[in-house]
């Protein structure tokens, strides 16, 4: 992995305020899955969200169609690397939440695979959330969770769920698999919730 100094390098200069604390920049982009990649093809892709009142699926044609937008954002691991400036594209979660009603308070995401990550579910939207499927002007690859993943870029990655499948909304905040073992329930870079 190669760290690239940027704005904190030379005695005195200032550090990138952009970098949470803890955080270093990268200029690749490194891949951590806790299991093998699934294979997802678009045309049997769907993506579905339950709640207490029922179940709503969209197809993929059926998403894009929900109002896709280029988005510009930070991303920060818990192992301590940060991206800046990824230029992504997707459809805003409010999107998908204009066509359900729930009075849950949080979200469990579900992945293709089995990976699961909790997130209250006022953190997925006003523009806080999308279902992503390209970065950096490229169709997501299968390795960084394409067809589409879900993007939280104000929370730690983990909470990006790749290979996204859908969510299931939840009256209390039970946690997910990362956040059973040992990472914090929440995850924010800013206040370094990593580890609970
Ligand atoms: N389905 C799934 N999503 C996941 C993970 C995973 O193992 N499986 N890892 C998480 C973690 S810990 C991080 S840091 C990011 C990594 O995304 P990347 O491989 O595209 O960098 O995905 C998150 N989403
Ligand atoms: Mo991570």
């Amino acid at each position: 992995m190669s760290f690239i100094t940027r704005g904190f390098t030379g005695r005195g200069r200032e550090r990138d305020p952009a970098l949470p604390p803890g955080q270093s920049l990268v200029e690749d982009w490194p891949v951590l899955s806790a299991g093998p990649t699934p294979e997802i093809d678009t045309a049997d892709w769907e993506f579905t969200v339950v709640t207490e009142n029922g179940r709503h699926s969209w197809t993929w044609d059926e998403m894009q169609a929900l109002g896709v937008e280029d988005v510009t954002v930070d991303i920060h691991c818990v192992t301590h690397w940060s991206k800046l400036g990824m230029a992504w594209r997707g459809v805003p979660l409010d999107k998908i939440f204009e066509e359900v009603e729930t009075s849950h308070d949080y979200v469990m995401a579900h992945s293709y695979g089995g990976y699961t990550t909790n997130v209250p579910l006022d953190e997925l939207l006003d523009g806080q959330a999308w279902i992503a499927f390209e970065a950096d002007g490229e169709p997501l690859g299968a390795e960084h969770g394409g067809p589409a993943r879900l993007l939280v870029p104000h929370l730690y990655f983990w909470k990006s769920a790749k290979w996204v499948r859908g969510l299931v909304t939840m009256p209390d905040d039970d946690p997910g698999f990362w956040e059973q073992n040992g990472y914090h329930l929440h995850g924010d870079p800013w206040k370094e919730e990593r580890y609970w």
